[in-house]
């Protein structure tokens, strides 16, 4: 799968003035710790790039998660000394609590072998290794949509998924998230396989405020692109249009030849569009997740993943497969069914949510 070129800051997450060594401003591990000193400085001064209102949602949509085996593995790095054991519990608790073989696998050595070679002996530095590895997995290079770009008028973002992941519901919530931020948000209801879909997706529009460009059911997806990007250019004057796609259609190679056309339509009329495809998954799925995530991956290139119904599962750990398999980050997170359950995600925030028990 090839991730977009994403890129570039966005203003309020590069607010401190003096940087610790190591760190980009927003509080980011730029290298790997060489030394035990290093590792201290980094747990002391990371800290959060969400609102405190996007920490909150992230930490509750994770409650399932916590109580599952995953948040068993605070109680393992307990002890007082390091030993086999310790890396062995690691091991199964991560691949208990769907981080995926690979993933978890990846995930000891590194801890084990920084461990090792920087002569750690406190089982909590081991602990805060073992987060910070975490957070390299997790980290996404910048964040989604590239809204201060002055060169850039409209951001059009397309929203994939089989069906049932959430593709609607978050698109609503995206659009009352953005809107928030005082961005002019519209809507393509780009899924015109079933009729309901179209309705459901313009009661979102009314809920969240903004417009919604729809034609009759069956119609094609890629005339109503057009329109919608023709309609957000001129009268409506937005920032971002999200797409709404069809999760399902009479067969597969169909599904994907549709995406590809959306793909073109919008390539055709706006530079470098789509700027984000943001794939939906629903977290419920667990390893399928990544299965599903390949496919769309092998006909459409996905630049980020929104995680759907963190809140009704123990299986938050694929998080980690996820960013890890697929080489994408994961930009939002869905944390429940109303119009505000969205939260953007944060690596470092999500890692401490899910594995103190206390966070
Ligand atoms: N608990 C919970 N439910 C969610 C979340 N996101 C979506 N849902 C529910 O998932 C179901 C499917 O959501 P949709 O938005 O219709 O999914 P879709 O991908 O658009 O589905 P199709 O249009 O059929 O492809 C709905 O019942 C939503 O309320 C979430 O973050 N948490
Ligand atoms: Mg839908």
């Amino acid at each position: 799968m090839r991730t977009q070129g994403l890129g570039f800051a966005r203003g309020r997450r590069y607010n401190s003035p003096r940087t610790p060594r190591g760190l980009a401003p927003g509080g980011h591990l730029l290298f790997s710790p060489c030394c035990l000193e290093d590792v201290l400085v980094l747990s002391r001064f990371r800290r959060a790039t969400v609102a405190t209102e996007d920490q909150e949602k992230l930490d509750q949509s994770l409650e399932k998660t916590r109580r599952g085996v995953l948040g068993r593995i605070g109680a393992l790095f307990q002890g007082n000394e390091i030993e086999d054991d310790l890396w062995e519990g690691l091991e199964e608790a991560l691949i208990m609590g769907d981080v995926g073989v690979e993933t978890s696998l990846k995930l000891v050595e590194a801890t084990r072998t920084r461990v090792r070679t920087q002569g750690v002996k406190r089982v909590s530095d081991a602990y805060q290794i073992l987060k910070e590895e975490m957070v390299r997995i997790l980290r996404g290079d910048a964040p989604p949509f590239d809204l201060d770009n002055r060169h850039r008028l409209l951001n059009i973002g397309l929203i994939v998924g089989v069906n049932g992941s959430g593709k609607t519901t978050s698109i609503g919530k995206l659009a009352h998230y953005y809107r928030r931020q005082g961005r002019r948000v519209t809507i393509a209801a780009g899924d015109t396989f079933r009729a309901a879909a179209i309705d459901q997706l313009k009661i979102w529009g009314q809920r969240a405020g903004v417009s919604v460009i729809a034609h009759a059911p069956g119609a094609d997806p890629g005339a109503v692109v057009y329109d919608a990007i023709r309609a957000s250019q001129e009268s409506r004057d937005a920032d971002i249009l999200l797409i709404d796609t069809a999760g399902r259609l009479h067969t597969n190679f169909n599904l994907m030849k549709e995406m590809e056309k959306i793909r073109n339509v919008a390539q055709r009329q706006v530079h470098k569009a789509p700027h984000e495809v943001l794939l939906v998954l629903d977290a419920t799925t667990g390893q399928n997740a990544i299965t599903q995530a390949q496919k769309f991956g092998a006909s459409v290139s996905v630049s980020g993943v929104i995680l759907t119904k963190l809140d009704s599962t123990a299986k938050g750990g694929v998080v980690l497969a996820i960013a890890d398999q697929l080489g994408v980050p994961v930009r939002f997170v869905g944390t429940g069914e109303k119009i505000t359950d969205l939260a953007e995600f944060d690596p470092w925030v999500f890692v401490d949510a899910l594995l103190d028990a206390n966070a």
